[in-house]
């Protein structure tokens, strides 16, 4: 780094304020572009209040674990990017807002010729700061069986630019300098934004575009536009069935089905529910310059219900009974509900069995014990005299089976069932320029450290979790 970089490090904004501005200018834009957005936000912000009015136990906790000040902010978005190149460049963007990928998520097996991660916030201060998060897949163009196809939509997506110049500079510039002072950030926000905008303007021919769309319609959404706009921006709530009902009120319609786990005391992971895509009336470019007027359904709404993050343990046992439900078949909820009665449902045995991740916190009790010099040692005794206390962590990611039905309900029906299995994560992360985070050691380190708080703040050697 140089002299003038160092000298200049009191002047960067830090990443966590330019994705707290930029997920702020983001949720503008779409608001913008798609008002049906502005009326969810204002449907879960209701539903949210009145979940807190409602039940005091639950504001306590979300006080406690500080999520109370970061729901307002909290949303995700999600993008589909066309090849190597601009994975690479997205994952540079993002670091400059302090976003990492996190997971790979393969979506072939459901049918869905993308793989995926998840930028996000890695640390938890961060992530109290802004949980912003980009859902990001990677087209696998190999998956097109027709080569002369396939090699035109290569073609088309080699021709297209989708960074502006500038904000490829200001990349650079953060890369090199290790920051950003306030102006470039504001100018970096407002060139990085530009990627995510929505495009009226095909870059293929109506004829093309139709061809792209019949082998999968998520192929034509990348291929034919000039850049990968934000397909939906999703804000989290404390109820999900409550804004389900009043999504229906207000003649909005959901897809039929929640993702996710069924309804519980605990929430646990994720549970998601989508509208259907706009038509969008598009134009398209033809051979020989013409514009042809047409329709094209990429963008949608959708809100989500956020519960504990589960250790493998407790994934294991999630995925072997969502499995079972879906094999089932008929009447899902019902089956599902039934298949989860064996997950347990209060905190206390979420963490004596090692199924989540807690954040656990020194109590007033605890530290009046420790002045009192009667402090017990070991974890489960200290949370049995209460001198400390313990939250969930909350599940910051996503889940395959629930992206897949998402993006299966908003392409229609003419999907398919399955590209067989063919994940395959080493070439996303040559692709990505980089590995993926794995999550579950991102929980066990925010727990662990939270433990080693505790231990600090009570004057013990340590303290162990699990
Ligand atoms: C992404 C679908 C997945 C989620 O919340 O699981 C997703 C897409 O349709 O591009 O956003
Ligand atoms: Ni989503």
């Amino acid at each position: 780094m140089s002299v003038h970089a160092a000298a200049n490090r009191e002047a960067w904004v830090h990443p966590d304020e330019i994705r707290v501005q930029f997920s702020r200018a983001m949720s503008a834009l779409y608001k913008a572009e798609v008002p049906l957005y502005g009326e969810l936000l204002a449907l879960v912000g209701q539903v949210n209040q009145q979940a807190l009015e409602q039940d005091a136990e639950l504001a306590e906790r979300l006080q406690l674990t500080g999520e109370i000040q970061r729901l307002d902010l909290e949303r995700h978005g999600a993008i589909r990017l066309g090849c190597a190149a601009e994975l690479a460049t997205i994952r540079r963007l993002f670091a400059v807002m302090g976003m990492f990928p996190v997971g790979y998520y393969d979506l072939s097996c459901a049918g869905v010729p993308v793989h995926s991660t998840a930028f996000r916030a890695i640390h938890e201060g961060s992530l109290q700061h802004s949980p912003f998060r980009v859902f990001t897949s990677l087209l696998r163009l190999e998956l097109i069986e027709n080569p002369a196809l396939r090699e035109l939509a290569a073609s088309v997506l080699e021709g297209r630019r989708i960074f502006t110049p500038r904000a490829i500079e200001l990349i650079e510039r953060c890369e090199q300098a290790g920051g950003l002072e306030q102006a470039e950030a504001a100018e970096f926000i407002e060139q990085a934004l530009e990627t995510f905008r929505w495009h009226r303007e095909a870059t293929v021919s109506a004829a093309l575009y139709q061809q792209l769309s019949e082998q999968h319609r998520l192929i034509a959404d990348v291929v034919a536009f000039k850049g990968p706009h934000i397909n939906h921006l999703t804000p989290r709530t404390l109820d999900i069935d409550a804004v389900q009902a009043g999504m229906l009120r207000r003649g909005i319609d959901p897809k039929a089905i929640i993702e996710g786990p069924p309804a519980r005391r605990c929430p646990i992971l994720l549970r998601q529910t989508s509208f259907k895509a706009l038509h969008e009336p598009v134009v398209f470019v033809e051979d020989n310059g013409d514009r042809t007027l047409g329709s094209h359904s990429a963008r949608f709404g959708e809100i989500e219900q956020r519960g504990a993050a589960l250790t493998a343990k407790g994934r294991a046992l999630y995925d072997r009974l969502l499995d079972n439900a879906r094999q089932a078949g008929e009447a899902y909820v019902p089956v599902l509900i039934a298949q989860f009665a064996e997950f347990p449902d209060d905190y206390a045995s979420l963490r004596r069995q090692q199924l989540a991740y807690f954040r656990y916190f020194v109590s007033p009790a605890g530290l009046a014990a420790k002045a009192r010099g009667e402090l017990a040692s070991d974890l489960e005794a200290l949370l049995a005299a209460g001198h400390l206390c313990c939250e969930p962590l909350v599940y910051e990611d996503f889940l395959p089976v629930s992206a897949a039905g998402i993006f299966q309900s908003n392409l229609g029906d003419a999907g398919r069932n399955s590209y067989g299995h063919s994940a395959n994560q080493d070439v996303f992360e040559r692709d990505l320029g980089a590995a993926v985070y794995d999550e579950l050691a991102l929980y066990a380190e925010t727990q662990q450290r939270s433990l080693a708080q505790c231990a600090e703040q009570l004057g013990l050697a340590e303290l162990l979790g699990d």
